[in-house]
């Protein structure tokens, strides 16, 4: 089993308090920063953007966990004009583009861990033909597009069946990694489906509580599950 990591998605935080959170992550040691990025066209929401993304990369050293929801975004990924390193994750949909591969061979030719997404209506063997061409996969568990939505029926089933296919495929190091809904409840058992990468919002860590404990409480939870 790996390592879990814990992804916080920035949407769902308080932006008057954003440079109090980011200290908190910090402190705890939090592995990712979730930064949504929606283009209006691609999800019918905007989010976050390239200006907002470098002043955050300029203020901390967390790892960026940038999870595209733009419509071709192998032509707009330059717009991310500041250094990426080896440890960022760069997400982007199968249904976003025609050219998938263009994208994420560009995402690691800008220096970053090139993730694939799909969404809950994406047969999982789709990324079959993507191996090798991409560095960990991010199963979407919601529909993309806005924070505080419940988790789309058989997601713990889809992630069992991706960890399947990519360990008998020869990758049982390569992560997967949630979004949508990962509460205190579900979280373990997504785990257990074989995730390793957490993305919390208002379901858990960025909810209502103590955000120190809160990550706490998560971590735990998530450590008390063996294999
Ligand atoms: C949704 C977005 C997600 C959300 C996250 C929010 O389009 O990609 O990253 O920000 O799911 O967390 P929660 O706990 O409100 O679902
Ligand atoms: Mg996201």
């Amino acid at each position: 089993m790996l390592k879990s990591k814990i992804s916080p998605s920035l949407m769902c935080a308080d932006i008057f308090n954003l440079r109090y959170i980011i200290d908190e992550f910090e402190k705890n040691n939090i592995e990712y920063l979730h930064l949504d990025v929606m283009d209006g066209h691609f999800v019918p929401n905007y989010c976050l953007g390239t200006d907002y993304c470098r002043r955050l990369k300029a203020g901390t050293k967390i790892p960026f966990d940038l999870h595209l929801m733009v419509t071709e975004p192998e032509k707009t990924l330059n717009a991310f004009n500041f250094e990426f390193s080896k440890e960022d994750i760069v997400s982007v949909h199968y249904e976003s583009t025609d050219n998938i591969e263009k994208a994420l061979e560009l995402i690691r030719e800008r220096g970053a861990r090139a993730f694939l997404t799909i969404n809950p209506d994406t047969p999982v063997e789709t990324i079959r033909r993507y191996l090798g061409k991409f560095d960990g996969l991010l199963l979407m568990t919601v529909y993309p597009g806005f924070a505080g939505q419940k988790m789309v029926p058989g997601s713990l089933e889809r992630i069992t069946e991706a960890r399947k296919l990519l360990d008998e495929a020869g990758y049982p190091e390569m992560s997967i990694e949630v979004d949508g809904n990962v509460n205190y409840e579900k979280a373990p058992l997504m785990k257990k489906a074989g995730a390793d990468i957490f993305v919390v919002g208002t379901s858990s860590v960025l909810g209502p509580g103590d955000l120190g404990e809160n990550i706490l409480k998560m971590r735990n939870l998530l450590e008390e599950v063996s294999e």
